[in-house]
């Protein structure tokens, strides 16, 4: 099988072929009509983005490249982002290569260091992660060839280029990050044995005897990989993107709204949601006294973190693989207990609260109580290993947008007198 950029070589030219029959044959065909709820109600259900990496269906979950998540789940995200950029698994030749080509360009820069040292030490892990990876901007190649006046058609090498370059160092990028907040020293040496993922846990330096941390990261890495394109983070990276901001910018942007509390921040959240329960109650809690605490908590006009999606409309699968892996892993612990039994709990009292559409558990429900396990305890961290995983969906996304020379994104806005005016007309029309 090709290694990654020729596979990417050989199918661009039929993609963009393609895009061009479709805009030319159909290019006024109208696909989907929008109403004045969805304009104010953050687009949702608005069909106004391409997005071929992965497709999330509300009754069954996330669809990587037509493969259902809980399928993937044993494949390690090297194999997961040749599947974003392709469309195909790697064989065992193409992901040695890749993860060769990674190897290779592993090495942090100095100064990335000295940034990061020069932070705050309560910086948050995100505002430090982002500062990483927009600081290596210095270095892009995308930016360095435009100015030099590189071809439309080139673009898409360039932004590989970066995106490569960026992905190969985020998981010591990301431990460095752990390290110092966690205030555990200096960062832990990479093992060039190692994969991508096995590599990140070592790097972050806890104990791992049974490996088992190993195959949480790998599998947590895998999971979050890439959500469709209307997310705040995909969304942004894209936008920002499209203004042929390299990929460092665009990967930066995205995970800053991966840092929103709504959105990747949720985890934290979760994790905090989990905690309070275990301090209230000395431990596991009653069914009733949870129950309690849950309409309590939503009495106090909190959302429950973990719960309800935008798209979403089932117990999302990524939460379902974690869930077998706790079980297997670590059936007896006691905040995977907690979170068992919030499960058990929160959608019937969702449910019955009436509001959310909802009510299942989406993936942030239940990945910080694993890494807890673990001794990865600073759950301020945790959307930092989120943003490691999305990065991957963010480059292939972006990849492959500048492979088809998809154009700056400028959707139009309109005024609420605007609205008015034309609902008004409608009205006496009717
Ligand atoms: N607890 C309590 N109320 C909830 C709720 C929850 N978990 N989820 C939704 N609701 C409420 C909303 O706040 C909203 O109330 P309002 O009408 O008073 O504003 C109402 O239900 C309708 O919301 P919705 O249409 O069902 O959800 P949404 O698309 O607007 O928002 C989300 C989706 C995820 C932001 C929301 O469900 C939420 O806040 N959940 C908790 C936070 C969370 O888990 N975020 C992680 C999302 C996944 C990710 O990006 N990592």
């Amino acid at each position: 099988m090709l290694a990654l950029k020729e596979k990417l070589a050989q199918q661009i030219p039929g993609l963009r072929e393609e895009v061009r029959q479709l805009t030319k044959r159909h290019g006024d065909a109208v696909i989907s009509e929008v109403t004045v709820a969805q304009v104010l109600g953050g687009m949702r259900g608005m069909k106004g983005l391409v997005c071929d990496t992965s497709v999330v269906d509300p009754d069954k979950g996330l669809y990587v490249r037509g493969i259902p998540i809980g399928e993937l789940a044993h494949c390690l995200p090297e194999e997961i982002f040749y599947l974003l950029c392709t469309g195909e698994l790697p064989d065992s030749e193409a992901l040695a290569s890749f993860q060769q080509d990674l190897r290779k360009r592993a090495q942090i820069p100095a100064y990335v260091w000295e940034v990061l040292l020069a932070m705050p030490m309560d910086s948050h892990p995100m505002t430090m992660f982002n500062t990483a990876i927009l600081v290596m901007e210095r270095d892009s190649v995308f930016r360095r060839r435009y100015a030099q006046g590189m071809r439309k058609e080139e673009f898409w090498e360039a932004a590989l280029e970066d995106s490569l370059q960026m992905l190969a160092k985020l998981p010591a990028i990301a431990a460095g990050i752990y390290q110092r907040h966690a205030h555990k020293g200096s960062p832990v040496a990479s093992d060039p044995g190692l994969d991508w993922g096995a590599d990140y846990a070592h790097m972050l330096g806890l104990p791992d005897p049974e490996g088992d941390l190993a195959r949480l990261i790998r599998l947590y890495l895998t999971l979050h990989c890439d959500h469709e394109g209307g997310n705040v983070s995909a969304f942004t990276c894209h936008t920002v993107g499209s203004a042929l901001s390299d990929p460092y910018y665009a990967v930066s942007a995205g995970l800053n709204g991966l840092a929103g509390p709504l959105h990747g921040l949720a985890n934290q959240e979760c994790l905090q949601f989990v905690l309070g329960v275990r301090e209230r109650f000395d431990g596991v809690p009653t069914d009733e006294q949870l129950r309690e605490y849950a309409w309590n908590a939503l009495k106090e006009g909190h959302v429950i973190p973990g719960y309800g999606h935008a798209v979403l409309r089932i117990t999302d699968p990524r939460f379902t693989a974690f869930h077998q892996f706790g079980e297997q892993v670590c059936a007896q612990d006691e905040m995977f207990r907690i979170v068992d039994r919030v499960f058990a709990i929160v959608p019937e009292i969702l449910r019955e609260q009436g509001k959310a559409k909802d009510p299942w558990p989406n993936v942030d429900a239940i990945s910080g109580a694993l890494l807890y396990h673990f001794g990865l305890t600073q759950f301020d961290y945790y959307t930092v290993l989120f943003g490691v995983s999305r990065a991957l969906g963010m480059c292939a996304q972006l990849i492959i947008n500048r492979a088809l020379g998809t154009p700056i994104t400028r959707p139009k806005s309109v005024s609420t007198d605007w609205i008015k005016a034309t609902v008004g007309q409608t009205r006496q029309a009717a």
